[in-house]
């Protein structure tokens, strides 16, 4: 471990970048150490120099001399801040701000040049060395991640520089360390030559945001060791060879191995998987008297007769895109957040992540080994902005780079190679195509044979091993499943096909998920996909509540494109994320409720149902009757099994009657406890009866008011008032809603973006024309045409009420289009105010949570009940949300409604056009109505913020429509 010389300018073998400093250079750093696997918990000595350092900003690279790394500089009357940690995040704007942008680099793109404006960070920290670091032996210094370029100073000795921000950089030490008074000096600057391959979709977030950490290497260290394991499903045999360049013994007692390193040795195991993550605990001796733990999970990936496989079989992805992020903390995520992602994912079905787009913290790797994830592990590699001069210059196509592409590659694959749970390699997102990437392809096909290759940027597939896509819609993704795909080479309808990302989660959504899902599961080639993305990127603000791209004041950024993850950014899950889990369980329960057989399929690809107890209700109206355990054999993966249900219970005559069946945990898991939800089904029995309209009550007029059963009425208007001690206010169609993001579309897209396209129709600001009020013996009549200025088109709008003596007052809405629509409806139904005393609404349809009807998977018939707090989805750009499904009925604020046919029912402190205006949550202030809006219909999602938008069958096109509610006074 020899230090080498850190580098000078003119060590550049590159003619026109000699005269550039190192943080523009395209090397990738000189004086560390080989890049080689991250081991956490060998018993060799290990100082953490996390904590608190002194730090000082300047706006250029090059504002102070060396002078501050040199032992003695009084560093005193510098403020601290913390490492890991990004600055501008800390020291409440003193140190900058965050700064968003998605594809276009922050800076003019002239590679390999970054501006002199180059906020740049100083970091120190004295230490001293713990009484019992041992006397002999070399050390290392070690960064798990800087952003995104530093050079390093030990005791005033320069040990180098390096770039690559989401990797590991270490330095050997030794002859350098004392025993107190160790000044440790890191100068890193924002924006580097690496900068220009590190356009991730993320915020620039600068700073030594990953841990660093002394380690002492005992003499004759197992410099580096890769675990070689591999699993024969046909003999259900597992083989483990552990490399160590220093060899050593290795031993695994569980399974009574005890080998020199490097060789190997086979014996019977259970192997690992995603769904049974077995592993096996094992040490390397080392010849120097270190112990090296690890975990060894015995598993074999493959691509045979064009399908992914797993120990023999096809596996399906159920995936998301992790970028790390942390409201306050952003990148520097901590192992207590990482463990909590992990968990989440596990509770909700999901099964995969791809490390979009970089190599995470080393320690998320032992997670998803520990509790079973599959992972597409993704180099730190993007150059996305060179598509906006199309790809001139991009870097992957010019030699000059390849050392640093390859420099990566390696810090990536020796860092993360002892991974059970790694199943791909992928070279980088959104780089196009040149032969740097064929560089890094060849060196890790011939450093780690064992995994499959990934890259999606490449239509020709010439790198990888699967096919992978993003974004692309349901009609070409069966396409591709029929292996119909001749826009490219023949060989890639060979190659497994994965959406690595796919269900663009922006705001309201991402609809059309069960669709995309029958397709993987019809098609062998489909192996699933990965939501983009996780978590929502939101800066915790007090302004804002969360912050976006141009809420510091950047001169370029892309808005809210940043907050599109199924994880609001305190981890709320988003109801994208139920109806993810709803989408992908591993359950299907189905059948025939009148005959009262349920149908259970196992879609495990390795799990038998043994871990999962099912059990049933039968409920009427809603409410649980009666409920009991299910018995389900233990069936094999990809089995069915037709299971008979008990007799059905009594229930009430006429009421609407169904059994739900549930499969949970048996016992707990290292994720979740025994009894947690992992899927269910409902079949239906006895359907609704359709509700009678009140009628019978005759209108009469008085001075002002026309009263109808229990309702008021303005006799001038028609406008209904009250219904019994209930006022009501502005009740009239509606057809408005807050645009969602996926609404809105991204500006790249061709195609219907349905929310420019309604605002330009004017359907934001609809009049109401009043034609007539008509007074019948049984009814009032209300004729409107409902229109907007400058518009040829219209809907007819026709109130027909009619009432009981009972307290029962029907309304029954009957729209016709007039003129040439050429826009479909947002939503079509009636809006109404309510006093703002209704704090309550308790409903007998879907929930609980919100649904659309392309997100409505998750939608459960029942009784629910919620605060009108509670029904708001705090989105982090308002917009749209919070309506549920299918509600037969609902009450709030002393009124009960009941619909014929089915609605939708939605909520609200505030008008549609004050949560349209709204930027952020906190531009959302109560008003003193109460808006309720009972929905005919409503108009599809769809995930067209970066996707396509909602299926044909889920746009509301403009047609006559007739529905009806029937409203009473309720306790
Ligand atoms: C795709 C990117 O790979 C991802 O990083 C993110 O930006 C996502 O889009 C949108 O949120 S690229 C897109 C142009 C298809």
């Amino acid at each position: 471990m020899n230090r080498s010389a850190p580098s000078r300018p003119e060590d550049s073998a590159l003619p026109y970048y000699e005269a550039l400093p190192y943080y523009e250079q395209v090397s990738p750093g000189t004086g560390g150490v080989a890049p080689r696997s991250w081991y956490a918990a060998s018993d060799a000595a290990s100082l953490s120099l996390d904590g608190r350092w002194r730090f000082r900003l300047s706006a250029t690279a090059d504002a102070h001399d060396d002078s501050f790394a040199l032992p003695g500089y009084d560093a005193s009357g510098w403020p601290e801040l913390t490492v890991p940690g990004h600055w501008v995040l800390q020291g409440e704007g003193a140190y900058g701000a965050p700064a968003y942008t998605n594809t276009g680099y922050p800076f003019p793109v002239d590679p390999p040049r970054v501006p002199t404006e180059n906020p740049t960070g100083d970091h120190l920290r004295v230490f001293g060395l713990p009484d019992d670091w041992p006397a002999s032996g070399a050390s290392v210094l070690r960064f798990e991640g800087v952003e995104s370029c530093a050079r390093v100073w030990l005791n005033g000795e320069e040990l180098g520089e390096f770039k690559g921000s989401r990797l590991p950089h270490e330095f050997a030490v030794e002859g350098l360390l004392r025993p107190a008074g160790n000044v440790l000096a890191v100068r890193v600057h924002q924006w580097s030559s690496g900068s220009y391959l590190e356009d991730q979709d993320q915020w620039w977030l600068p700073g030594v945001f990953r841990a660093v950490t002394l380690r002492h290497r005992p003499d004759g260290p197992a410099y580096d060791f890769f675990v070689h394991t591999a699993y024969d499903h046909r003999t259900g045999l597992g083989t483990l060879r552990v490399e160590a360049g220093a060899g050593g013994r290795v031993t695994v007692p569980e399974l009574g191995v005890d080998v020199p390193a490097g060789e190997a040795v086979t014996v019977p195991v259970e192997p690992w998987t995603a769904e049974t993550p077995r592993l096996y605990a094992g040490e390397l001796a080392t010849p120097g008297g270190e112990t090296v733990p690890f975990r060894a999970g015995f598993r074999t990936v493959a691509v045979e007769d064009g399908v992914l496989k797993v120990n023999g079989r096809r596996i399906l992805f159920r995936g998301v895109n992790r970028h790390e992020f942390h409201p306050e903390r952003g990148r520097a995520v901590d192992e207590a957040t990482m463990r909590h992602d992990v968990l989440l994912m596990k509770r909700h079905n999901i099964n995969a992540v791809r490390t979009s787009h970089y190599p995470p913290h080393p320690a998320f790797l032992d997670l998803c080994d520990e509790l079973g994830l599959w992972v597409i592990d993704e180099c730190d590699l993007e150059t996305h902005g060179f598509t906006h001069d199309g790809w001139r210059g991009n870097p992957v196509d010019d030699e000059r780079w390849t050392p640093a592409l390859l420099d990566r590659a390696a810090r990536m694959v020796e860092r993360d190679k002892n991974h059970a749970s790694v199943v791909m390699w992928s070279l980088g997102n959104e780089c196009g195509t040149g032969a740097g990437l064929s560089a890094m392809a060849r060196w890790i096909r011939d450093r780690d044979p064992s995994r499959p290759l990934h890259y999606e940027g490449d239509p020709s597939c010439a790198d990888t091993d699967v096919y992978s896509r993003m974004y692309a819609d349901h009609a070409e993704v069966e396409r591709i499943g029929r292996h119909e795909d001749d826009d490219g080479p023949a060989t890639r309808r060979q190659l497994p096909f994965i959406l690595c990302e796919y269900g663009h989660a922006m705001g309201n959504g991402p609809g059309g998920l069960s669709e995309y899902q029958r397709l993987f599961e019809t098609y062998e080639r489909l192996q699933g996909g990965f939501v983009w993305e996780w978590i929502d990127h939101g800066i915790r603000d007090a302004r804002y509540g969360y912050a976006y791209g141009g809420d510091f004041g950047e001169e370029l950024h892309d808005g809210n494109f940043v907050c599109d993850g199924l994880l609001f950014p305190d981890r709320t899950p988003s109801p994208g994320l139920a109806e993810y889990k709803k989408v992908v369980e591993p359950v299907l329960i189905e059948g025939d409720g009148p005959a009262g057989t349920v149908r259970v399929t196992n879609r495990h690809d390795f799990a038998d149902l043994g871990h999962l107890s099912f059990s049933w209700s039968f409920e009427a109206d809603g409410e649980p009757v009666e409920s009991g355990r299910l018995a389900v054999p233990p069936l094999a993966p990809g089995r069915s099994a037709d299971v008979k249900l008990p007799a059905p219970p009594d229930a009430p005559r006429g009421a609407e009657t169904g059994w739900t069946v549930r499969a949970v945990l048996a016992e707990d898991t290292a994720w979740a406890d025994r009894g947690h939800l992992v899927a269910w089904g409902q079949l239906p029995v006895s359907g609704r009866q359709s509700v009678v309209s009140a009628s019978g009550a005759a209108p009469v007029r008085g001075a002002d008011v026309i009263t109808l059963g229990p309702a008021v009425f303005d006799a001038r208007t028609g406008d209904l008032r009250a219904v019994g001690p209930v006022p009501v206010a502005g009740l009239r169609l509606d057809i408005w809603r807050a645009p969602t993001d996926n609404d809105n579309g991204a500006d790249w897209q061709a195609g219907r973006r349905f929310g420019p396209q309604w605002r330009a129709a004017g359907l934001h600001r609809m009049r109401h024309r009043r034609d007539q009020v008509a007074l019948e013996s049984d009814a009032l009549t209300v004729r409107t045409r409902v229109a907007p200025a400058a518009g040829q088109f219209g809907l007819g709008a026709e109130y027909r009420w009619t009432a009981d003596d009972a307290g029962r007052l029907t309304l029954t809405v009957s729209v016709t289009p007039e003129g040439d629509w050429r826009v479909p409806l947002p939503r079509l139904g009636v809006r109404l105010g309510l006093p703002s005393g209704a704090t309550h609404a308790r409903w007998f349809g879907g929930g609980p949570g919100e649904a659309y009807p392309d997100t409505r998977a998750a939608s459960l018939l029942g009784r629910w009940e919620a605060s009108v707090d509670n029904l708001q989805t705090p989105y982090v750009r308002p917009q749209e949300n919070g309506a549920r499904a299918d509600v037969r009925r609902v009450e709030i604020g002393g009124l009960r409604v009941d619909g014929e046919p089915e609605f939708w029912f939605t909520a609200r402190r505030w008008t549609t056009e004050r949560l349209d205006a709204a930027g952020h949550r906190t531009d959302l202030v109560a008003g003193d109505t109460l808006w309720v809006n009972l929905d005919h219909a409503l108009h599809g999602i769809g995930s067209q913020s970066c996707g396509p938008g909602p299926l044909p069958r889920h746009v509301l096109d403009v047609a006559p429509a007739t529905f009806a509610f029937t409203f009473s006074a309720v306790e």
